[in-house]
């Protein structure tokens, strides 16, 4: 991509062939009469992706000293439960999507069914695989890393936001209330408190002390946002992995996005200020925090 660093073009490159290779040790290829879901997780799971909260995660463990293997299990948890929401995002009771990471959606290529149950596998095997000694030897370290990725996912963040917004997709009434406070909290709940989990668990993991952890939270605060602006300025300019699926579906779906409540110009000012903000965060890092900043640019210029 232009304008990337070399520096952070080869640590995306580097950070998720070690995701996937987490990845693919952590749900393995089975025969047994239950190898369909784990068949259906990998296919969900491996291959594909930007893999940008493994990233958060690995960076910011990276700063704070953590070992590798509590990194990389703790960067694949998060991975597998964004894979969860992605798979049961898809379904016919949602979004009813055809197409993920360029090929079927999970529904699509085994059965609903299927789906769901790759889908409830990924995320309890996520906090399995935090819940295990091997992620940290200390147990109240893995205690915050289960608690905090469950508040982030739960109904106060993830599901909440999922609920929100198909209610608002669902009901005009209430769709004509939104106003960008409202669209803002949404997304905070739906796709900012993954992204906060993923900025803070290499602090959880590195005991960081409080004034690092609240920089980090503002900062992934920050961030999270101005990726959903791009995603939806993407919904309206065209994914080229997605190119004839998502081209003007807001438009046409009556959906209220950042874009639709702003316009196309002020939408993508309003990233790029998050992003100046993201990165104002990390002054406390005293440059030791170089990827987390490169990254800013890498969400604001993606294409897909
Ligand atoms: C179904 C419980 C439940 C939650 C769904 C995250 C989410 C909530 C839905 C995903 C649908 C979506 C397209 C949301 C917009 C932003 C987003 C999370 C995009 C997908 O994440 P990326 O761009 O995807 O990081 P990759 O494929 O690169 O991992």
């Amino acid at each position: 991509m232009p304008g990337m660093s070399d520096a952070l073009k080869a640590a995306l490159r580097d950070r998720a062939d070690a995701v996937e290779s987490t990845l693919d040790l952590l749900i393995p290829e089975i025969t047994d009469p239950e190898g369909r879901v784990f068949e259906a997780m990998r296919y969900s799971v491996l291959g594909g992706g930007k893999r940008l909260r493994p990233f958060l995660v690995l960076t910011t463990a990276e700063i704070f000293r953590v070992a590798e293997r509590s990194a990389l299990r703790t960067a694949a948890a998060v991975e597998m439960l964004h894979c969860y929401s992605l798979i049961h995002d898809d379904l016919p009771a949602m979004d009813n999507d055809d197409l993920r990471r360029g090929r079927p959606t999970c529904h699509r290529q085994y059965d609903e069914a299927t789906a769901i149950l790759a889908g409830d596998a990924l995320l309890t095997r996520a906090f399995e695989v935090l819940a295990a000694e091997t992620t940290h030897a200390d147990p109240s370290v893995r205690c915050q890393l289960v608690s905090e990725l469950a508040r982030a996912a739960g109904p106060h963040g993830m599901v909440g936001g999922q609920m929100f917004d198909l209610l608002t997709e669902r009901h005009g009434d209430t769709r004509d209330a939104l106003d960008v406070a409202a669209i803002t909290r949404m997304h905070q709940m739906k796709t900012g408190r993954i992204i906060g989990f993923s900025c803070m668990a290499g602090a959880i993991l590195g005991k960081a002390p409080p004034q690092l952890r609240q920089a980090l939270q503002a900062y992934a605060h920050d961030l999270g946002l101005a990726f959903q602006i791009v995603d939806d300025l993407l919904d309206v300019e065209g994914d080229p992995a997605t190119m004839g699926k998502s081209q003007g579906k807001d438009a046409a779906s009556g959906k209220v996005t950042f874009v639709t409540l702003l316009g196309l110009d002020r939408a993508r000012d309003h990233a790029r200020i998050l992003g100046d903000q993201a990165i104002s965060h990390l002054k406390v890092f005293d440059g030791e925090a170089d990827l987390l900043r490169d990254v800013v640019q890498y969400v604001l210029d993606r294409k897909s």
